[in-house]
């Protein structure tokens, strides 16, 4: 079979494929962070921009690490295919708007791109630990082994924030006006989270910096959505035999895609609005998108991610076959999650029954295990936010503190039936200290909370808190995670 690439795209067995309008744009977004979400959302979204109005917004891709996206993309002439599938459909879109792959280490290469003035936008995913920051109280980690080097060898940054520091200040003083950074992560209010850490280094850098990106740069919220899994040999397979092509980049995901973006850009912006796609809206206040997808989405998927994966469940669909964890799911959004979102004009009811129809997607393998990584990171925005407001708010919460004993458990690495789990977070070595550590169920707990880039000190010294969790932590001990969710539904 032939592998994709533009001699090859017109045999391509594709229903969306670049245009000639495509063809002849040119470089205006820089991406840090080229991972397969990125590939599913914005860029297939300026991929249809490109191809229904036009514009140079072609992106130069960003990547840190992991799956070398530069040495499949390159031989396809950086061409790959979104899967979009429910259940038994698939429809297959070949995606044109990416320009080239760099990888980090070649800050060069990237830095030549950020400080040209044909870039207006410089958006990320670089998920939740690519901030180097406190997740408890928001502040850049100065200690953070990358930023430590980005302070002294800020020509050759490693962090996404060195390299924005970095070309912000080329831009400054080389009078090129400045692009808009755009923040596409999972964090609460994650324009503001990336302020602040691009403030909190800039201020250890160059205090007149500092004051001049106060006043001269901005940084939209966004809140983004698509469930994007990690690609299985088995969704490449799938793709190949429809699009009678070899695609070692492709990707696949599910028809929901969702875009919320604060429109306050320094730069020229591409409309991205414009195209046939719905759902992509800029608007003056994101924060309660972000709150709604942050607790409800990102929120069950962690639980279902810790208490699935502790019940034996691989994947997401799995785990919602098993009538009862749906029933759960359901609960927490409905009881548990529900009373602390304040959305208007949004039929809450509609969205909750489309996150069940989407998890219960069986065309993606969305595995249990790749949601439990980075579990620190994540946690704070995902539940904590809203057992606090449960806790000011008298909001009876209980299904929450199972799915937080459960990532307890799971962050010990061993799972119910004594093998091995591989666990992945920057955090991992303190979990694993505060486990061997302590062996009471009590001090197990106030070693995890005393735990300060999660849970700040107000949670932490909550009372009825510790003892909730206490009780969460000893049903999972005596049950397991599968019984502990089957019994909690039949007495809820
Ligand atoms: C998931 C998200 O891996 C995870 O932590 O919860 O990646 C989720 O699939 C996306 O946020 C959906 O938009």
């Amino acid at each position: 079979m032939n592998l994709l690439s533009n001699q090859n795209i017109a045999q391509a067995n594709a229903k969306i494929k670049p245009n000639t309008q495509i063809q002849a744009s040119t470089v205006g977004i820089v991406h840090l962070g080229f991972g397969a979400f990125h590939r599913a959302h914005q860029a297939l979204i300026t991929d249809t921009l490109m191809r229904e109005i036009g514009g140079n917004w072609k992106i130069v891709g960003v990547n840190w690490g992991g799956i070398d996206v530069k040495s499949q993309l390159s031989p396809q002439d950086n061409l790959y295919t979104v899967g979009v599938g429910y259940n038994e459909d698939l429809t297959l879109h070949v995606v044109g708007s990416v320009d080239r792959i760099i990888n980090s280490d070649e800050s060069d290469e990237v830095l030549k791109y950020m400080h040209s003035s044909d870039v207006k936008v410089v958006s990320l995913t670089i998920t939740e630990k690519g901030y180097c920051h406190n997740p408890a109280n928001g502040h850049l980690n100065l200690e953070h082994p990358f930023i430590v080097h980005d302070l002294a060898n800020l020509d050759k940054p490693k962090s996404a924030i060195g390299f924005l520091i970095n070309a912000i200040q080329y831009r400054r003083n080389n009078n090129i006006a400045p692009f808009t950074p755009l923040t596409c992560d999972n964090l609460p209010e994650n324009g503001h989270v990336l302020e602040q850490v691009v403030l909190d280094f800039a201020e250890a850098y160059d205090p007149e910096l500092h004051t001049w990106i106060k006043a001269n740069i901005k940084f939209p919220c966004t809140m983004v959505d698509r469930i994007v899994p990690r690609t299985t040999d088995d969704d490449v397979k799938k793709i190949e035999q429809v699009l009678g092509l070899v695609d070692h980049a492709c990707v696949m995901t599910e028809p929901f895609l969702q875009w919320v973006i604060e429109d306050k850009f320094i730069n020229e912006r591409p409309a991205w609005d414009q195209t046939s796609i719905s759902n992509i809206v800029f608007t003056d206040n994101v924060v309660p998108f972000e709150e709604m997808k942050l607790r409800l989405l990102n929120g069950t998927h962690s639980a279902i991610a810790y208490l699935g994966y502790l019940s034996g469940y691989q994947t997401v669909s799995e785990t919602m076959n098993d009538d009862k964890f749906k029933t759960f799911v359901r609960y927490l959004m409905d009881t548990e999650i529900s009373p602390s979102i304040h959305i208007e004009g949004i039929d809450l009811g509609a969205y909750k029954d489309s996150l069940i129809e989407r998890y219960e997607n069986a065309a993606l393998q969305h595995r249990t295990w790749q949601i439990a990584m980075d579990g620190s990171q994540k946690i704070p925005q995902r539940w904590l936010e809203t057992i606090q407001y449960g806790l000011d708010n008298n909001v009876q919460i209980k299904g929450l503190y199972l799915a937080l004993a459960a990532w307890i458990k799971y962050a010990s690495g061993i799972d119910e039936q004594g093998n091995d789990i591989d666990v992945q977070d920057p955090l991992k070595e303190t979990f694993t200290d505060i486990w061997a550590n302590n062996k009471e169920s009590e001090s197990l707990i106030n070693a995890f909370l005393s735990i300060e880039q999660m849970f700040n000190k107000k949670i932490a010294a909550n009372e009825t808190f510790k003892s909730n969790l206490l009780s969460a932590l000893n049903t999972l001990n005596e049950h397991g995670a599968k019984e502990s969710v089957h019994q909690f539904v039949m007495n809820k």
